[in-house]
């Protein structure tokens, strides 16, 4: 095992490293901001070092600040978190260059899946069913194009291969607008990622977002941790995910599981990672691959048991995976609120001095946050200050206990969407769960203020 590790990140889920370092006896390193200088995480750190202005291109996405970090405190391993470096192809291939283990895949299993269009060809090779669209990227032939929308049948969407989390994406309902779109989505491609390459999929008009938790080692032990359905969202911002997905019939989950099982060993994955699909009328198709840990992995870490940070930090160190698929249970439900510092029905950011913060407890809560009283939420990261998380033998007692839970909660001094999770708890709809993705924006557009 590690002796010490570097956090390259910040925020709840640095704390979540540093916790899961702790537990292991691996000393933990941060790095943090100016701006991040007097969080409380930072000062319970074994050791912390500055990297930066508070400017995110400046500090959490410098890598040679970073890298120097690493080498002045003698750190073996990077762990770098969800966002900023943790899917960049370039930072691991720098990181173990220099020396360091990436906690994490590969750089090439980084670059594989950041190409969406490379991503979804090694799906197809793997035997894992993706949307019915072009066979790899989209040429310039206007006859082609509108041969292969034809034959997709309309609508369609197009899709750049950089692109990914609901950026560089465009609708098309008819032949009329087809190649216009497919021009503008191509140059808006170019620009934003340097990579004009686009794709065409049927667009599906009402699916689910249902994605599959994978663990695999060093030794092509792969292993498939159960589903979340993450169809509550904002604008590609997920606002409540739960496992597993309300349902769905076990032996479909089973089926696809053992899909992104087998997709791990063809390609050599190593480390945590998130196969995304949507899921209509019974069917599950691919359409990305995250290859970090995700803001929700707590879902599954309550109904499995397994510390999915603790095994990424294992398999990193060359371990093999401490269960097999015949020892992973799902037992009960797990729902998890994203507590943002937001206006919670106009969702502009709210940050600032916490006055108040009082958290829930009790049976089956969970709190993941780097907040306190007189914490000081900076204008310059993402909204998330938390993640109130809760487990139940049933999906019923989860969601009693998430609104016991969220009355218990008390955060003064800025604004945040705990109201408006007070309010999704009790919202017939969700109660009977399998909500699709357009679900939040239509409710929120039917509850205007
Ligand atoms: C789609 C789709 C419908 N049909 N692909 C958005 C984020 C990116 N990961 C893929 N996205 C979508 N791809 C086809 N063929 C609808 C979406 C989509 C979406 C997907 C997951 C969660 C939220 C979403 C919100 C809007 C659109």
């Amino acid at each position: 095992m590690f002796k010490k590790i570097l956090i390259a990140n910040r925020g709840e889920i640095a704390l979540r490293i540093q916790r899961a370092c702790r537990e292991m006896g691996v000393k933990a390193v941060m790095v943090y901001s100016e701006a991040d200088r007097d969080a409380k995480y930072v000062k319970l750190a074994d050791e912390a070092v500055c990297i930066g202005p508070a400017s995110s291109t400046h500090s959490y996405l410098n890598m040679p600040a970073i890298i120097s970090a690493a080498e002045v405190t003698d750190a073996e391993a990077i762990h770098p978190g969800y966002g900023f470096l943790s899917e960049n192809a370039d930072f691991a291939e720098r990181v173990e260059n220099s020396g360091f283990v990436f906690i994490g895949p590969t750089a090439a299993s980084i670059r594989l899946m950041g190409d969406k269009v490379s991503a979804k060809q090694a799906m197809i090779r793997a035997g894992v069913p993706t949307v019915p669209g072009s066979e790899g990227a989209l040429n310039d032939d206007p006859a082609t194009i509108k041969r292969t929308a034809k034959a997709v049948g309309y609508p369609v969407i197009i899709k750049a291969a950089g692109g990914g989390g609901g950026r560089g994406m465009r609708v098309v309902h008819t032949e009329a607008a087809l190649l216009h779109a497919v021009q503008t989505t191509k140059a808006e491609a170019g620009t934003a990622f340097g990579n004009p390459e686009v794709y065409m999929e049927k667009y599906l008009q009402n699916p689910r977002h249902v994605e599959v938790q994978i663990i695999a080692d060093t030794f092509k032990n792969a292993v498939y941790l159960g589903e979340r359905d993450c169809s509550m969202q904002r604008r590609h911002q997920k606002v409540i995910e739960e496992a597993p997905a309300p349902g769905i019939p076990r032996r479909l989950i089973e089926k696809i599981g053992e899909r992104c099982v087998a997709a791990c060993k063809k390609i050599g994955y190593r480390g945590a990672g998130t196969f995304e699909f949507l899921y209509e009328n019974g069917e599950f198709y691919f359409i990305e691959m995250n290859t970090r840990v995700q803001v929700e992995h707590p879902v599954t870490e309550l109904v499995t048991g397994i510390d999915i940070v603790r095994a990424q930090i294992e398999v990193a160190a060359g371990q093999k995976l401490a269960f097999t698929q015949k020892q992973v249970e799902i037992r009960g439900h797990a729902i998890e609120c994203r507590i943002n510092a937001e206006d919670p029905f106009k969702f502009f950011p709210s940050p600032g001095r916490i006055t108040g913060w009082h958290t829930a407890g009790g049976p089956g809560v969970r709190v993941d946050s780097h907040a306190y009283h007189n914490y000081t939420v900076p204008s310059n990261y993402d909204s998330m200050i938390g993640k109130l998380i809760v487990h139940g033998d049933t999906r019923e007692q989860a969601l009693a206990r998430m609104r016991s839970a969220l009355s218990e909660m008390v955060v003064e001094g800025i604004k945040t969407n705990i109201p408006l999770h007070r309010e999704l708890m009790v919202d017939a709809k969700f109660i009977a769960g399998g909500t699709n993705i357009h679900y939040l924006e239509s409710w929120l557009e039917q509850h205007p203020r």
